[in-house]
Order: structure tokens, then sequence, then C-alpha cells
């Protein structure tokens, strides 16, 4: 079974299923996620909706998003992507598959309006199967700049 793990600074350390996931509360479902994203389907839970579950302290400052399949991880500042962070668990009410980017996926909707340099779309973390919420930031080996970024997009879609 392909679980999404939540550790850190968090009142309920958790694995998630796909069955967790659709049975969190209405209010912080998204049935629909190209309401919000222009050419992306499928549904999620909001970064709200998570926090509710886990209750990271005060103390939290970051986000760990880590997808070990590829060895991808961001840590980004929670502030910025609280209002509007989503976790995707699924497409056609199936679980999201590994071609898109599944188990889950980390979405940022206007990734390009928000003012935080570590905020970019790169942040748009696939095979996501651990959020850790720590105090300062973690690990993070996302491209730093353009050379890196167009090889791991050559890797990404081989010609
Ligand atoms: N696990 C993982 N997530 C990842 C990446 C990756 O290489 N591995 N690439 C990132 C980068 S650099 C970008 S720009 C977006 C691209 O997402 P898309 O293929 O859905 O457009 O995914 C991000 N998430
Ligand atoms: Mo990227």
């Amino acid at each position: 079974m392909t679980t999404l793990r939540i550790s850190g600074l968090v009142a309920r350390e958790m694995t998630l299923t796909f069955e967790d996931f659709g049975a969190v509360d209405a209010q912080y479902q998204v049935p629909d996620i190209s309401e919000q994203m222009d050419g992306r389907d499928g549904q999620a839970i909001t970064l709200q909706g998570l926090v509710a579950l886990c209750e990271p302290s005060d103390e939290t400052g970051f986000l760990g998003l880590h997808g070990s399949l590829d060895d991808f991880h961001a840590s980004i500042p929670l502030a910025a992507v609280l209002q509007r962070g989503l976790i995707q668990y699924a497409q056609d009410g199936q679980p999201l598959d590994v071609k898109a980017g599944g188990p889950y996926r980390f979405l940022i909707p206007d990734y390009a309006a928000c003012n935080t340099d570590e905020i970019d779309e790169c942040a748009n973390v696939k095979f996501l199967d651990h959020i850790e919420f720590t105090a300062d930031r973690g690990f993070d080996n996302r491209p730093e700049d353009e050379q890196e970024h167009e090889a791991l997009h050559a890797h990404e879609h081989p010609q």
C-alpha cells in the first residue's frame, strides 16, 4: 500500500492511506483541481486540511517535501504555502498513478504569484511519500541554476 508519512513538529505523527485522504472532511477536499490549476486534473486535500489533522506546533517554520522514488526533496517556508498548498491524492477518483507523479503530489496554485524565492514550480514535488514539519530549513536538492534545471527536465522527458 502506498502511504504518505507525516512527521516532525506535529501533535500527531501519522501515515495516511488513499482511504484516509478520501475520508478527510469535505471542507478540506478539492474535488476538481483544474478549477485552481489550468491543465491539471484530479482530487486533492488542502494543506490546511493536513494541518488540521496533524496539528504542527507554532515552532514550525518549514515544510519538508520528500519524494524518495527519485530522491527529490524540497524545504519551503510553511507560511508562504499554508493558504493555498494542495496535496493531490487521486485522478478520476483512483489513486494517483506514478506516471502522474503519484502516489501523492504537492501542488502550489499560482506559484509564480508568490513573492518568495523559495517557492517555485520545482516545489510541486512528485512521488511524495513523506512530509516533514521542521523549525529550520531542511534538506533541499531542487535544481539551483538553469543548467541543473535543464538537465533534470531532460531526464524527466527523454527525447
Ligand atoms: N519527485 C520529483 N518531483 C519534481 C521534480 C522531480 O524531478 N522529481 N521536478 C520538479 C520540477 S523542476 C518541476 S518544474 C515540476 C514539473 O512538474 P510537471 O512535470 O507536472 O510540469 O515538478 C517538480 N517536481
Ligand atoms: Mo522546475
